[in-house]
């Protein structure tokens, strides 16, 4: 269901931000034909994050989280938003070398995860995630958010895998429409084809892919019998500034420095595995953030 209905914080209350794509910095880790075809195509991939044993490891941890949601009586599969900071095997995924040395050629030394999503389409899932630009409604400036998107399963078109429309990273930010409040995402860009050919990012489990926070992507429905479920990392440099104050408190510096300006604020390494209903949590956290700031806040996720 289409309402039609622009979302006003994301247009005239949303504050000025520098969406302008920044191009990546190094090539440590990543060729130099990887960082050209990131800078140019707004995405790059296949990356080794977790290959062997650590692959099989991997999937059991996040099903062991999944069994521990269904416990506590949560069955929505992407209901995972933000739990780095409060799930240690989640929070060492995001700390992890491997994927960090390749972020690091993207925006440099200093590095902050200021949130993460696990996206798990389930065998037959209906749900679809539109086409979007995340920083169309991240409050976040400038935009400079890489996301890493670690597969899980074995990710490709059967299973819906993560589809980009390459290119669309410097065109600014592209007109779109509010979708059903029960999308997985209520944000759904209008005409996405118009901008070219999406782009399927075939991954075997354990690769990841990296996309800028401007460029158009979304998934299909999993018609397939196979799960599809992959981890999603923000990661962007300290200097970066949170617009809304309660978008800095769910981050952990991951590498390098802080920003002189303390933008954010740090959480430590999680004790356990705690999937208590972060989202009823955050947005008890939200409710009292709008208090001081007086503004109602979104997570926008
Ligand atoms: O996993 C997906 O299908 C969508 C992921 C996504 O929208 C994102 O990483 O922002």
């Amino acid at each position: 269901m289409t309402t039609a209905t622009t979302r006003p914080w994301a247009t005239a209350q949303m504050p000025e931000r520098d969406l302008s794509f920044l191009d990546a910095v190094g090539t440590t880790t990543i060729t130099a034909e990887q960082r050209e075809t990131y800078n140019r195509e707004g995405f790059c991939h296949p990356f080794a994050g977790f290959t062997g044993d650590e692959v099989t490891e991997l999937r059991g941890y996040i099903d062991y989280l999944f069994e521990l949601m269904r416990e506590a009586g949560q069955t929505n599969s992407y209901a995972l938003l933000g739990y780095h900071t409060r799930c240690q095997g989640l929070y060492d995924i995001v700390m992890n070398p491997r994927i960090l040395d390749v972020v690091q050629d993207i925006i440099g030394p200093n590095i902050v995860c200021w949130t993460s999503q696990v996206f798990c389409k389930v065998a037959h899932d209906p749900k679809s995630i539109p086409f979007h630009q995340d920083a169309s409604y991240w409050p976040l400036n400038p935009a400079r958010t890489v996301t890493v998107w670690l597969a899980v399963d074995d990710a490709d078109r059967e299973n819906s895998c993560l589809t980009v429309i390459p290119r669309t990273h410097r065109l600014g930010q592209l007109p779109w429409t509010r979708v059903s409040e029960d999308a997985v995402l209520d944000q759904s860009m209008d005409n996405p084809l118009s901008y070219g050919d999406p782009y399927p990012i075939e991954l075997r489990a354990g690769q990841f892919s990296i996309h800028a926070d401007m460029l158009a992507h979304g998934s299909e429905a999993n018609r397939s019998g196979r799960r599809r479920c992959g981890f999603a990392i923000r990661y962007c440099p300290p200097s970066v500034q949170p617009l809304k104050q309660d978008w800095s408190r769910n981050a952990v510096l991951c590498r390098g420095v802080d920003d002189p300006a303390s933008h954010w604020t740090y959480a430590e390494r999680p004790d356990g595995e705690d999937v208590s209903d972060w989202r009823t949590y955050w947005f008890k956290k939200l409710r009292e953030a709008a208090k001081e700031v007086g503004d109602a806040g979104n997570i926008g996720a």
